[in-house]
C-alpha cells in the first residue's frame, strides 16, 4: 500500500458557515470534493502530522464512506493515531469530550446537525481543535482560503477497515482504535450530575417521562444513560435507533418536528417530563406536562439554579448567550452578580470565554445549551441538568419556570424562519433594512421608542478579534427586540430568521399565549423588512 499524491482543482463553495461546511450529499460525493476540504484542514493544522485525531459522525448517509476516506488521508498525511466511534458514530459533544479526555490534537465531526439526511439530504464536516471546540473563525477562513488554491491531496490506497467492532488496527502503519461510542460520555455524565437523585425521581410512583432521539445519534447514548443507568422503563427512549435518513424525518428538536413527543406531554395523562435531541446530539428541547420551555428560558433557569447541580455547586463565573437569544439569562446574571456576554450566533464564539473561565454556562435560542464540561452544546447534558433540577427542587417543570418568571420577568420569545428564499432577494432585504436602521433610533414604533438599531459587531474580550455583520438588531426602551439575520447553516438559497422578544415583568400578565403577545411586534417586523413584498411569502416556513 502506498501514499498517493492526487492532482485536484478547487471548488468555490467550501467556505464553512455557522458550523462547518454543510452541503447536499450529492455535492460531497463529487470526485475530490470531500478530499479537497479535508486536505485543506491538514494543510492548515500542521500539528495533525504526528498528532492524534478523533473521527466520528451522526450516522447519516455517507458517514461511513467519508470516514474511510478521511482515515486514508490521515495516514497519508502522517497522523500518528486515529480514534473512531464504533460504526462511525459519535455525537458532537462526545467528540468534544474525547478530544479533551485523551488530549488529542483535534477531531473531525461529520454531521449536518438537524438538517435532513439520506441520499438526497445534507451532509457536513467540521474540525474541532485541541480544546474540544469548533475551529475559530480565523481558522475556518484559513481552511477556506486553502481550499481555493489547492492543487493536490495525499491519500493512501489501502482498503476499507471494519468500523463495527471495538479493536485496534493499523492502516498503512497508522494505529486506528475503534472505541465504544457511548461509554466515556456516559461515565462523564455520571460525574457531573447526581445520578442517585435522578434515579429516585424516575422511580417515584406516578412520575413519567419520554426522550425522543429522533432516529439520530443519541439513541444508544440515551438508552444506556436513561434506561440502563438511571432505571427508566424500557421504551422511555423513542426513535432510539440511528438511521441513515433519520427515518425520513427532520431531526430537529422543536415543537414542529418533534410533534410525536409533544403529543405525549398533552392532556391530564401527559408525561411529567419530555425531551428531544437533534441529528448530532448537541441540541435539546425540554418540555413539562402541557408545557414548553423556550431554549432561552432553559438557559436562564440553569444559570439561576446551577449551584443545585453537583458539577456547579461551588458557583459559576458567568454566562454567555448568542445575540438573538432572549435576554432572560442577562437578568439572572445581573441579579447574581455574574459575568454576562452577548456573542454572535455560533458555538465557536463561546470557546475562548469558556477557556478563560469568564463563563461557565452558555446557550442559544436555537435549542442549544452547554457548559465548560465540553466545548460544544450538549443535548443529553441539558436533559440530565433538568432531571437533576426536578429531583432536587421537587417541583414540576412548569412550577420551576413560572417561579423563575415571577422573580426575573418573562421574556416572551418567538422566531420566524423563511427558508429557501432567493439569495439575491435575501441580500437585498438585509441591505435595505440596514440603510433604514440609523433613522429608526429615537423614533416611536408601535408605541415604543427605539433605543438602538444596528448591525451587530462583536469584539472577543479574550483575543480582541472582531466579527462584524452578525445580524440586525432593533432594541426598544422597554427591552423588546426585533432581530433579523440570514442563517449560516442552510443548504438551499437563503434562510431569513426573524427573532422577536418582549419582556413582561408583571406576574399578572405572564399567563398569555406567546402568539397573542407577540402579534404586534411580528406585524411591525414584517412591515419594517417588507418581508411579504420582497419574498412573496405570506407566512414563514416554520415558527419556533
Ligand atoms: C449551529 C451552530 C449554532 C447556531 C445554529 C443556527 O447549530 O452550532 O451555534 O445557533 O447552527 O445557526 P444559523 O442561525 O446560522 O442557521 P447546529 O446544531 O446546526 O450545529
Amino acid at each position: 500500500m502506498t501514499q498517493q499524491k492526487i492532482t485536484t482543482t478547487p471548488f468555490d463553495d467550501q467556505r464553512p458557515g455557522t458550523s462547518g461546511l454543510r452541503k447536499r450529499v450529492t455535492r460531497f460525493q463529487l470526485p475530490n470534493y470531500l478530499e479537497n476540504f479535508v486536505q485543506s484542514i491538514f494543510n492548515k493544522v500542521p500539528a495533525l502530522t504526528g498528532g492524534v485525531l478523533v473521527i466520528g459522525g451522526d450516522g447519516r448517509y455517507y458517514n461511513r464512506e467519508a470516514i474511510q476516506i478521511i482515515l486514508r488521508m490521515a495516514t497519508a498525511n502522517g497522523v500518528a493515531r486515529c480514534i473512531v466511534g464504533r460504526g462511525g458514530i459519535l455525537s458532537t459533544p462526545a467528540v468534544s469530550h474525547l478530544i479533551r479526555k485523551y488530549k488529542t490534537t483535534g477531531g473531525i465531526i461529520l454531521s449536518a446537525s438537524h438538517n435532513p439526511g439520506g441520499p438526497d439530504g445534507d451532509f457536513g464536516i467540521k474540525f474541532n481543535g485541541d480544546n474540544g471546540g469548533p475551529a475559530s473563525e480565523s481558522l475556518t477562513e484559513a481552511i477556506f482560503a486553502e481550499s481555493q488554491t489547492i492543487k493536490e491531496y495525499l491519500i493512501s490506497d489501502a482498503g476499507d477497515i471494519s468500523l463495527d467492532e471495538e479493536y485496534t488496527t493499523e492502516l498503512d502503519g497508522m494505529p486506528v482504535a475503534i472505541i465504544d461510542s457511548v461509554d466515556d460520555y456516559a461515565e462523564f455524565m455520571s460525574q457531573l450530575f447526581d445520578f442517585d437523585a435522578i434515579r429516585a425521581l424516575i422511580a417515584k410512583p406516578g412520575f413519567s417521562m419520554a426522550i425522543d432521539s429522533m432516529h439520530a445519534v443519541t439513541g444508544p447514548y440515551a438508552k444506556q444513560i436513561f434506561e440502563e443507568m438511571l432505571g427508566a422503563p424500557e421504551g422511555t427512549v423513542m426513535n432510539g435507533i440511528p438511521l441513515e435518513d433519520f427515518g425520513g424525518g427532520h431531526p430537529d428538536p422543536n415543537l414542529v418536528y418533534a410533534a410525536e413527543l409533544v403529543e405525549k406531554t398533552r392532556g391530564d395523562n401527559g408525561v411529567d417530563f419530555a425531551a428531544a435531541t437533534d441529528g448530532d446530539g448537541d441540541r435539546n428541547m425540554v418540555l413539562g406536562k402541557n408545557f414548553f420551555v423556550t431554549p432561552s428560558d432553559s438557559l436562564a433557569v440553569m444559570v439561576a439554579n446551577a449551584t443545585l447541580i453537583p458539577a456547579y455547586k461551588n458557583g459559576i463565573s458567568g454566562v454567555a448567550r448568542s445575540m438573538p437569544t432572549s435576554q432572560a439569562a442577562d437578568a439572572v446574571a445581573e441579579k447574581l452578580g455574574l459575568n454576562s456576554y452577548e456573542t454572535p450566533t455560533g458555538w465557536k464564539f463561546f470557546g475562548l470565554l469558556l477557556d478563560a473561565d469568564k463563563i461557565t454556562l452558555c446557550g442559544e435560542e436555537s435549542f442549544g445549551t452547554g457548559s465548560n464540561h465540553v466545548r460544544e452544546k450538549d443535548g443529553l447534558w441539558a436533559v440530565l441538568f433538568w432531571l437533576n433540577l426536578l429531583a432536587v427542587r421537587n417541583e414540576s417543570v412548569e412550577e420551576i419556570v413560572r417561579s423563575h418568571w415571577k422573580t426575573y420577568g418573562r421574556n416572551y420569545y418567538t422566531r420566524y424562519d423563511y427558508e429557501a428564499i432567493d439569495k439575491g432577494i435575501a441580500d437585498q432585504l438585509i441591505a435595505q433594512l440596514t440603510q433604514t436602521l440609523p433613522q429608526l433610533v429615537g423614533t416611536e414604533l408601535g408605541g415604543n421608542r427605539v433605543s438602538y438599531a444596528d448591525n451587530f459587531s462583536y469584539t472577543d474580550p479574550v483575543d480582541g478579534s472582531v466579527s462584524s455583520n452578525q445580524g440586525l438588531r432593533i432594541g426598544f426602551e422597554n427591552g423588546a427586540r426585533i432581530i433579523f439575520r440570514l442563517s449560516g447553516t442552510g443548504t438551499e438559497g437563503a434562510t431569513l430568521r426573524v427573532y422577536l422578544e418582549k419582556i413582561e415583568r408583571d406576574e399578572a400578565n405572564q399567563q398569555a399565549e406567546t402568539a397573542e403577545v407577540m402579534k404586534p411586534l411580528v406585524d411591525l417586523a414584517l412591515e419594517l423588512a417588507q418581508i411579504g413584498e420582497l419574498t412573496g411569502r405570506d407566512a414563514p416556513t416554520v415558527i419556533t
